[in-house]
């Protein structure tokens, strides 16, 4: 019988390519929380959790999430059987309320685990993949719209994006949409161009926003009000998609948007869904609701990415694409080999378990306890 030996957790400080602007914050790096699950064969499984801003997008942070683990979720974990994962999860799950990102990361380190015990990919294990490679959005957020430009043009060349998800709902309504019409405008037909509001926008200013983003040749909005109840109103009014985003938190509230139509597609996110298989519930649902899906990111880095592109995959469709561009927004490469990403798409590793592998000495040089340690001995402190 293989056993849990050990559950580790370590936050891993990486700096961004530029400046990351969303409405409720800018990002100037991102916070990696890595869990490493040590199994009693040998084998050793990787999840990741992040989110954005620390606290600013939702109630978990990556410090928050490393102490859960230890505190709370390690010593569930400990000694238990190591394939038993749908148990685990569901001991987890009774014993521990909410923590869906922490739940995200565990679960993803039990699958990348298992599947080096078996010998076989994540997409795999979760029911077989239906593609081996995923059509990846660009997130323009520069917060300037020349600068955007620019960047979508270097995209378009190197032809690794030709869909771009432009942040907007810091500035006011009419300036977004200028914003909007001018990259669309330069882009033309070589680039789609979607928008992510971030719940920015009261009711009222989506009832005048939203029509004009549709005049300007923008595809789709995202969650561009709070409520589940505002999206509901929005949802089918206007010749443009309409997509849930932070109103989805899993299966039940996949349910709930579902059940009165509240959006025509939805991102769904592993980490926001509370795991790989609570993303796969989130898809089923939508299929039975005939609504479209779209694979969504937290910002991951590359073990989230592929733990995320893994479980997209498995997806009956995934008619917007995705946008799991995360770790090409980051500077610094933490795998051995890195993701490859190429005509517009992400391809998906047919190595066992998630299928890729750390570069230890990189991973620890971004530690932030070794990164103490270091700055300790240099100063004495
Ligand atoms: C979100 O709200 O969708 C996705 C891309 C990006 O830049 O931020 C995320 C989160
Ligand atoms: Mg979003």
């Amino acid at each position: 019988m293989v056993t849990i030996d050990r559950v580790e957790t370590l936050l891993v400080d990486l700096p961004t390519i530029r400046p990351h602007q969303l409405s409720m914050t800018t990002m100037q790096g991102q916070t990696l929380m890595l869990v490493r699950i040590y199994c009693s064969d040998g084998s050793v499984g990787l999840g990741e959790g992040t989110t954005i801003g620390g606290l600013a997008y939702g109630a978990e942070s990556p410090e928050g999430m490393k102490l859960a683990i230890d505190t709370y979720f390690a010593p569930l974990l400990l000694g238990q059987r190591a394939d038993d994962v749908s148990f685990l999860m569901q001991r987890l799950q009774l014993a521990i309320k909410e923590n869906r990102f922490a739940k995200s990361a565990v679960e993803t380190a039990l699958y990348d685990a298992l599947g080096q015990r078996r010998q076989l990919p994540v997409s795999e294990l979760l029911g077989g993949r239906l593609r081996n490679s995923l059509p990846v959005a660009w997130t323009l957020a520069s917060g300037d719209t020349a600068k955007d430009i620019e960047e979508a043009e270097a995209m378009l060349a190197m032809r690794r994006h030709c869909i771009f998800k432009l942040k907007i709902g810091k500035r006011a309504v009419a300036q977004d949409v200028a914003h909007v019409a001018a990259i669309k405008k330069a882009l033309g037909d070589r680039g789609t161009v979607r928008v992510d509001i971030n719940m920015a926008w009261s009711e009222l200013e989506a009832r005048y926003g939203i029509p004009a983003l549709a005049d300007v040749g923008c595809e789709l909005v995202e969650q561009p009000v709070a409520s589940a109840a505002a999206l509901q109103r929005l949802a089918g009014k206007y010749p443009i998609a309409l997509m849930a985003d932070e109103s989805l938190t899993g299966p039940e509230s996949a349910f709930a948007l579902a059940q009165v139509k509240a959006a025509d597609v939805f991102a769904i996110k592993i980490e926001q869904s509370g795991g790989l298989r609570a993303a796969q519930k989130v898809a089923a649902i939508a299929e039975a609701a005939h609504i479209e899906l779209y694979g969504g990111t937290m910002l991951e880095g590359s073990i989230g990415t592929i733990a995320s592109a893994h479980a997209f995959s498995t997806f009956h469709a995934l008619e917007w694409g995705t946008e799991l561009f995360g770790p090409l927004l980051l500077t610094e490469e933490i795998l051995a080999t890195p993701l490859v990403y190429q005509d517009f798409e992400l391809h998906i590793p047919q190595g066992p378990g998630l299928g890729i592998a750390l570069d230890e000495d990189r991973l620890q040089f971004f530690n932030r306890e070794q990164r103490k340690t270091s700055v300790s001995l240099v100063t004495g402190a």
